[in-house]
């Protein structure tokens, strides 16, 4: 495959906002969706906010042969998305929130790459509304050594914010204490990103920074997350967060694979994170509330 086939799984408001950097670097690119956004992208891309920018695109309901895929679906839909696409792309690369993407992806795929984003967006009636430039790091995961810079150059050509990491795993984890923060936060109380610095939801945050850097200082990693966290929310001060803006569509949340996964090493340290476990159960409560959802079944 040539390089600069590319196809994004699952394009929703974050892999849209990829595929626009990827248009703009001059890659053929492919957007894979299903149902409502499938019809949305069959009648262009478009994207307001801190681009005004409509095109016509390439759409398939399915995955098609390409050099590189880029997976943003739900954590929770990883494994049945990837199925088979060893035998379609060349590498693959995960876009996605949380901790257990690229394992799974690695299954399928020889050469895996991995990263984090903290570009924010949302999905408004079929419009990406770009809200927030960030950030994208990009890592190695497996295999990837030498294409890891290729990636990073096809995205800054396209004008993306990118660094090449020698530690993905690493910035994984802080990216998921950074959601593990903001998301159940702002799911719950419906607010904007910027609402958790400027009301008493500060003070509830600080408890879950807290216990999370804790978890991640177990596993080797410096954190100082009280102002990691106060540096995305700036950023981001506009967004509603993925989490908050799958509770509002009556979706699963990525739960498991953010607060799911801190609990996780935190039972394995015995370390006590009993404010993480009650946002856990909070959200998951939000969750079942919903009536017209499609939310897993209990
Ligand atoms: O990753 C995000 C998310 O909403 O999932 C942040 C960076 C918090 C932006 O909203």
């Amino acid at each position: 495959m040539r390089s600069c086939e590319v196809q994004i799984l699952g394009a929703g408001a974050i892999g849209s906002v990829f595929g626009y950097f990827l248009l703009k670097s001059g890659c053929d690119v492919v957007f894979v969706a299903r149902g409502r956004r499938y019809e949305e992208l069959r009648r262009g891309l478009k994207i307001e906010g801190l681009v005004d920018f409509f095109e016509e695109v390439e759409v398939s309901d399915r995955p098609v042969k390409s050099w590189l895929t880029i997976v943003a679906v739900k954590s929770y839909d990883t494994a049945e998305a990837v199925r088979g696409i060893g035998k379609l792309t060349d590498i693959a690369m995960s876009i996605q929130n949380g901790i257990g993407n690229e394992d799974i992806i690695a299954k399928e795929v020889d050469r895996v790459m991995g990263a984090t984003t903290n570009y924010a967006a949302n999905l408004r009636d079929g419009t990406v509304v770009y809200a927030g430039e960030g950030e994208t790091w990009i890592g190695n995961w497996k295999n990837c050594e030498r294409e890891v810079e290729e990636v990073a150059e096809i995205f800054r050509r396209g004008g993306m914010n990118v660094r090449v990491t020698e530690r993905i795993r690493e910035m994984k984890w802080r990216k998921a204490a950074i959601n593990a923060v903001i998301n159940p936060l702002t799911a719950i109380t419906g607010v904007r990103n910027g609402e958790i610095l400027r009301n008493e939801l500060w003070n509830a945050a600080e408890l879950v920074c807290d216990e999370c850097e804790l978890v991640l200082k177990n596993m080797g990693i410096d954190v100082n997350l009280r102002q990691e966290v106060k540096t995305v929310v700036k950023k981001t001060a506009n967004n509603r967060s993925s989490m908050l803006q799958d509770i509002e569509r009556g979706k699963r949340t990525e739960i498991d694979a953010i607060t799911g996964k801190i609990l996780e090493e935190a039972r394995k340290a015995g370390i006590e994170a009993r404010v993480n476990e009650a946002l856990y159960w909070i959200v998951r409560a939000l969750e079942c509330k919903m009536k017209n959802s499609d939310v897993r079944q209990y």
